[in-house]
């Protein structure tokens, strides 16, 4: 072929198809803000089954909107509702309504010997609480939809006190039944919610059941098509909590943004944040004691129950090599509630991130919400602290917790372990930036996430995103996200994981002379130019403070370049391109169009656990490691690289991945198997992070 038209490849053409299916034609960013109470609207019962007459569709309402969120609930006395729950899987969705459903399974009726009812949960179908429906049960493997779980409880209310049932998390949709009455209905798989059931209690045999339907829709967040298990069932804890009448609903309680106090002392720290009763009358005062500082305060709440607060302190500060808590008590009347909580600074100045004034470089990993201890979604205290061991085995300091909010345990784990971390949204590939509702949906999500790690010194970055293809109407979408989440938390800084395309052309040309120069010596005589240039350039850079870049050139690039150096005309194998592309990735740099710190938030390379072989060998462990080392040096060239978060930390489930033999419906760019077994690059990491603790080296210099 003619170096002409190679010079021409159209390398990424491909790639950028593949994301680029644009959402509805783009709407007034006050259209999208103002829109957002249209999705409250329930939704009707299915409309397929209108023809039947044994169907009768209604409309089902919450008696109730949901309650806003409680704060540390786990420091209030609760009831657990942990544990077999009966269940019906309702592939059809008919169970909602029939006349022989009698109102539907969420009114939990029971039926004597004469009766026909055609639902019961008195079979012997039961599932843990909290946990997934795939890996329960293998007829479920595959389940996607909807599954009714119902958990009968003896209960005495206590007299006097309010009772809340708090969900931790339940994947996707939720419709939650106290009593056979519908109380509160949730969406999002991976925040909490509670609604208060005070009023809906007896003395004695309660039951609540839940619909779970797992299917979010192509208008939610995140939507089916994800690169892991959409994981389906009440997968976090469930609880009643019971409170005094007038209570501390939430608080936030973290040192004020360093730019805010700036008119303050040089040195001298300042708590900020806010208290906010439920249920009191009128202005109310409550006490903050933080005794171990010395700190003893009372505020006077205005009409709502709200006190705002900004006051010095002197405070150990949170950091991973100190992660100090301090034990903070409210009190108001009758409430009494405690928490742990730590105090750090954290911002960005130029291309420096800075942990309490100080440079700092994240040295992380990604992981999703797997157990490393069993099959299916982590869920609890146990499965956080494994994977806190494999963390600090890594020698790291940093986790990116992709590509949803995990659950509490995990987080408060890693502020215990003095590991940072980044949370995310699922806004993950391609949604409807145009929809409304979508926003609306994100927005909640993002509300309710914060509404709970708000005090979590570790949580050092909110994520708005991953790999979301550049246009105008996911511009709009991220900077109203931007807006909502800094009006919600300016203490933290933003970031997403970007794409880029800016030089992957260059790789093409770079990677395609040099193979013409092997085989062509007048080409490679007359060829002479510079190692590409890697320039992150979405406009999303604009709206985020830490830039993340997902970038696999040691695995997808090499293969993606062959196909189209074949198509061109080029007779290349895949190993000669990936062989260079391996020798050659240490000369290519990655610069940013933005004056912003960079977190490489993923690179990686699959390999099956035990698979051995040369270093071209695709799955083997060695070929990853490969990809490892050559990375490590390629990001040496990176002016403001700031961090990493590798992909990832064990194997993950993923109906993605259809190679049966060595995948079999498995992510395989662990560092880890899918039981936890380590890989060769596992080693390879933790020796670099290592030496990246050394001081002898500038933590920002890898
Ligand atoms: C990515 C995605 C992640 C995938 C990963 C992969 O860029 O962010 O969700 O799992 O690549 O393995 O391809």
């Amino acid at each position: 072929m003619s170096i002409s038209r190679l010079l021409l490849l159209p390398l990424f053409a491909l790639l950028l198809s593949a994301c680029s299916q644009e959402a509805p034609p783009p709407q007034s960013l006050a259209g999208v803000s103002a829109a957002s109470d249209l999705c409250e609207i329930p939704e009707l019962a299915l409309d397929e089954h209108s023809d039947n007459p044994l169907f009768q569709p209604q409309v089902q309402t919450p008696l109730k909107a949901l309650d806003p969120l409680l704060a540390n609930v786990r420091a209030r006395q609760t009831l657990s509702l942990n544990g077999d729950w009966n269940s019906i899987v309702d592939q059809l969705g008919v169970g909602d309504a029939s006349p022989l459903l009698r109102g539907g399974v969420g009114e939990n009726e029971s039926y004597g010997p004469h009766e026909l009812l055609e639902y019961s949960f008195k079979g012997q179908h039961t599932l843990q609480v909290p946990g997934d429906w795939n890996s329960q049960q293998e007829s479920l493997f595959w389940y996607r939809g909807i599954v009714w779980y119902q958990k009968e409880f003896n209960y005495q209310p206590p007299a006097g006190k309010r009772v809340f049932l708090y969900f931790g998390g339940a994947n996707f949709a939720k419709d939650v039944y106290v009593n056979g009455k519908l109380l509160a209905r949730h969406k999002g798989g991976f925040t909490p919610f509670n609604t208060e059931v005070t009023d809906y209690l007896k003395a004695g045999k309660n039951a609540v059941v839940v619909k779970v339907d797992s299917m979010s829709g192509a208008d939610e967040v995140p939507t089916e098509y994800n690169d892991w298990m959409n994981y389906g069932g009440i997968t976090r804890d469930v609880m009643l909590v019971e409170t005094p009448a007038a209570f501390v609903r939430n608080y936030k309680l973290q040192l004020a943004a360093r730019s805010d106090s700036s008119q303050k002392p040089e040195g001298e720290q300042r708590i900020k944040g806010w208290v906010q009763l439920d249920g009191h009358k009128g202005e109310q005062s409550v006490t903050l004691n933080i005794a171990e500082a010395g700190i003893r305060k009372t505020f006077t709440t205005d009409a709502s129950g709200r006190a705002e607060f900004e006051f010095g302190a002197e405070l150990a500060l949170w950091s991973p090599e100190s992660p100090k808590l301090y034990r903070v008590d409210w009190r108001s009347g009758d409430d009494q509630l405690s928490d742990d909580i730590g105090f750090r600074h954290i911002e960005t100045r130029g291309e420096d991130i800075l942990l309490n004034g100080k440079k700092i470089f994240l040295r992380g990993v990604a992981m999703h919400e797997e157990s490393l201890l069993r099959h299916g979604r982590a869920a609890n205290a146990a499965d956080a602290d494994a994977a806190i061991a494999k963390l600090k085995d890594l020698n790291a300091n940093f986790v990116r917790l992709a590509h949803y909010p995990h659950n509490e345990h995990m987080v408060r784990a890693a502020e215990r372990a003095g590991i940072m971390v980044w949370a995310e949204m699922p806004v993950y590939h391609n949604i409807q930036f145009s929809n409304p509702c979508t926003l609306a949906s994100a927005k909640r999500q993002y509300s309710e996430l914060i509404a709970r790690d708000q005090n979590r010194a570790a949580v050092i970055l909110w994520s708005l995103g991953n790999e979301t293809p550049d246009g105008e109407a996911r511009n709009r979408f991220f900077i109203a996200m931007a807006e909502h989440v800094r009006a919600l938390d300016d203490t933290r800084p933003l970031t997403a994981a970007l794409l880029g395309f800016g030089g992957m052309e260059d790789i093409g040309r770079y990677i395609g002379l040099l193979l013409a120069g092997e085989e062509n010596a007048l080409v490679g005589m007359l060829t002479s130019f510079e190692p590409p240039t890697i320039t992150i350039n979405d406009p999303l850079g604009d709206v985020v403070d830490v830039l993340g870049y997902n970038e696999y050139f040691g695995w997808y690039l090499s293969g993606i370049l062959t196909q189209e150096m074949r198509k061109q005309g080029l007779d290349v194998s895949e190993d000669q391109v990936r062989e260079l592309m391996l020798q050659e990735m240490e000369n290519f740099s990655i610069v940013t169009a933005f004056n912003k710190p960079l977190v490489i938030s993923e690179f990686g390379a699959g390999a099956k656990q035990g698979k051995h072989g040369g270093p071209l060998e695709i799955w083997s462990e060695e070929y990853q490691a490969r990809v490892y080392r050559q990375q490590l040096k390629m990001l040496r060239n990176s002016p403001a690289l700031r961090g990493l978060s590798p992909w990832v930390l064990k194997d993950f489930r993923a109906p993605y991945r259809l190679n049966t033999d060595t995948q079999n419906y498995w992510n395989r760019k662990g560092l880890l198997s899918e039981t936890g077994a380590e890989k060769l690059v596992f080693k390879e990491l933790s020796d670099y992070y290592k030496r990246l603790q050394n001081p002898g080296l500038l933590a920002t210099q890898p």
